[in-house]
């Protein structure tokens, strides 16, 4: 008998995955406890257009049923698969990449082959999503893999769904040696997009580049894939199967991580905020992962009306959307938050539920203003911050804003390369509870990964903690109030992004070389228009815990006012080479703190662009996304 591969089987209609009907080779899985389901959210969401059409993956050579007291292991021999490298955050491709043969099984042997076998052997894993098309068949492989490489126990999320925070809560609470997100966060979903797997360790954070270099190196040399014979897991209800000494147990994707949220809130403080009769509120889930966390949190346990959640059905295609929330890809919300009749408040997440966009009536908050302005009032509005922070930290291309919050709090401050693995050493030495990055993450200690909600429910908490003894009738303090007096306490760090996505990759590439040349060449105490350089290099970042070297993190120039120009080029996309430019300068006078962002930076804006010679390398004119 030759080898089995793994491979497309076929092609079948279904709204739920009925892994029992669909197999005639194996048995239904024994299903040993089974609990209510306390969700009912997501599962109206289930019959989308797509997630009708499903495939399932199987191993031809699949022998007789197992049985509860046996695990068959079946050896599958494969190819290495070129380009397999983890980005910033996870591997992320097509999903017709991933449909390849053994594209997936390969890179998830690698992994295994690339930890040491205490780390998973008998131990337990974690295993969710965001609910993205191609989600269904992924979480089968992962599970049938996780057991032929003698994984004790995998905790599921019902229908294969669970937040990235919520991921990293899991973990650690029940002290798991890691676990999988099956995401490709913020990019677009469906048969033509993305799909993307990230590996988190045992407590919580995102696996080191130690790790993800290792697993690299093995996809160029695998040659076979160990997998169980066991029959599809129902993930659709909540419960336990075991095969011999594997056992899958089907968990509630909310409530460790909601219990997580209560300890760390004064829900009561935000109960308060929320039922007001002159306080409205709009949270935009952008039918991604967020949209099964809404309802329970917002909803049932804070008492907010059903219609503040907007988008709140997980779909496997964000309803054709573009599951980032920015200026550009939220606009339903821009244009609620920007309207006359506006919310007090409004927030919107990403795919995974680990971004956060935080929205005034009429104004924005800049997300590297938002981790300083939470920072800045975490010890007196969250509970969990009542002993002040141990240190703060942000990614090198966000603005300065918490390094003044840092400084006037006299706490630890830390700049990281891009990326939230790097903050992962610093909270688990005790040196970090708050730190965020531009683009859109924020978080705590509380897990290793940034947290959507827990920055909705930080600035629901600041609102609710500075409008605490206001009666109805009085004004409420704002959002654009609360960043105002920040800025005035503070000073205001000005801050643009500008994003040109899926660029020719060779233009980009020869962009940063000439960049690169430029800034060998450069010398303090330059004349660059009105502003004159401190320095100009490529950024390199020694880990304070480990000594890791992480180097070429973004090129930066900055000028003796504080003023920084950053490029870099992104290590989340699946085509092309997009540019990332980041453009920053403090504003000490007040009265200039109203100034629109865009033209306060214009002088530098224009400086970036003529520096890189961007249009000329890359034919670009405009940016495809401004934040
Ligand atoms: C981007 C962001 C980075 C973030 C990463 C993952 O990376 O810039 O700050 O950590 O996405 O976020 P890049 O390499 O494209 O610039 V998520 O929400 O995709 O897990
Ligand atoms: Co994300």
């Amino acid at each position: 008998m030759t080898a089995p591969s793994l491979r497309l089987e076929g092609s079948f209609a279904l709204s739920v995955l009925p892994s029992t009907s669909i197999s005639p080779l194996i048995a239904a899985p024994r299903v040993v406890a089974a609990a209510p389901r306390p969700i009912p959210l997501f599962r109206r969401s289930l019959p989308s257009p797509i997630s009708r059409r499903s495939c399932w993956f199987a191993v031809k050579a699949s022998s007789a049923p197992p049985t509860a007291e046996e695990l068959k292991i079946s050896t599958i021999s494969t190819k290495p698969v070129e380009g397999q490298k983890t980005g910033t955050s996870g591997l992320r491709k097509k999903v017709k990449v991933f449909q390849e043969e053994n594209y997936l099984a390969n890179w998830i042997q690698a992994l295994f082959n690339s930890l040491p076998p205490e780390d998973y052997k008998g131990g337990v894993l974690v295993l969710g999503g965001d609910g993205r098309y191609f989600n269904r068949e992924a979480a089968q492989i992962i599970i049938k893999i996780a057991a032929g490489n003698g994984v004790g126990k995998i905790l599921v999320g019902r229908d294969g769904l669970m937040s990235t925070p919520a991921v990293s809560a899991v973990i650690r609470k029940r002290g798991a040696n890691g676990g999988f997100i099956m995401s490709a966060s913020h990019n677009p979903g469906g048969p033509e997009y993305d799909w993307g797997i990230k590996f988190n360790y045992s407590s919580g954070q995102p696996a080191p580049e130690s790790i993800t270099d290792k697993i690299y190196g093995n996809t160029l040399s695998i040659s076979e894939i160990k997998i169980a014979d066991i029959p599809d897991v129902d993930l659709s209800s909540l419960g336990v199967v075991t095969y011999g000494n594997f056992t899958v147990e089907v968990i509630d994707p909310v409530s460790d991580y909601l219990e997580l949220m209560e300890n760390v809130f004064d829900f009561e403080l935000i109960k308060g905020l929320v039922s007001r009769p002159d306080f409205r509120f709009t949270f935009d889930a952008m039918h991604a992962v967020t949209g099964a966390y809404a309802k329970p949190i917002f909803v049932d346990r804070l008492g907010a009306s059903l219609d503040c959640i907007s988008n709140g059905v997980p779909l496997e295609d964000f309803g054709h959307g573009h599951p980032d929330p920015n200026l550009t890809y939220a606009k339903d919300l821009v244009k609620i938050m920007y309207s006359e009749d506006a919310p007090d408040f409004g927030a919107a997440s990403d795919g995974d539920g680990d971004r956060n966009m935080i929205l005034g009536r009429g104004f924005f908050i800049t997300p590297s203003d938002s981790v300083a302005i939470i920072a800045a009032n975490a010890e007196e509005a969250i509970p969990y911050f009542k002993d002040g922070a141990k240190g703060l930290a942000r990614s090198m291309p966000t603005s300065g804003a918490l390094d003044r919050v840092a400084s006037k709090l006299n706490l630890p401050f830390f700049e990281v390369p891009t990326g939230w693995k790097f903050f992962g050493n610093l909270m688990d030495a005790g040196k970090l509870s708050i730190c965020g990055e531009e683009s859109f993450g924020t978080g705590s200690d509380h897990i290793r990964e940034k947290d959507g909600i827990w920055a909705v429910l930080a600035w629901l908490s600041i609102i609710a903690y500075q409008n605490k003894d206001k009666k109805v009738g009085e004004k409420l303090v704002s959002v654009a109030d609360i960043a105002k007096e920040h800025w005035t306490t503070y000073g205001r760090n000005f801050f643009s992004r500008y994003d040109y996505e899926e660029c020719e990759s060779e233009g980009a590439n020869k962009m940063m070389e000439y960049l690169r040349d430029v800034i060998s060449k450069t010398k303090s105490g330059e004349k660059y228009g009105n502003y004159t350089l401190q320095f100009a290099d490529d950024f390199t970042y020694k880990d304070p815990v480990d000594g890791s070297v992480a180097s070429k993190q973004g090129l930066r120039f900055v000028f003796t006012d504080g003023s920084r120009i950053i490029y870099r080029l992104s290590g989340t996309g699946s085509a092309g080479a997009t540019i990332r430019i980041y453009i920053e300068q403090f504003e000490p006078d007040v009265s200039k703190h109203g100034t629109d962002a865009q033209t306060a930076l214009k002088p530098l804006i224009g400086l970036a662009l003529s520096i890189s010679k961007l249009s000329e390398f890359t034919g670009r004119e405009k940016p495809t996304v401004i934040t």
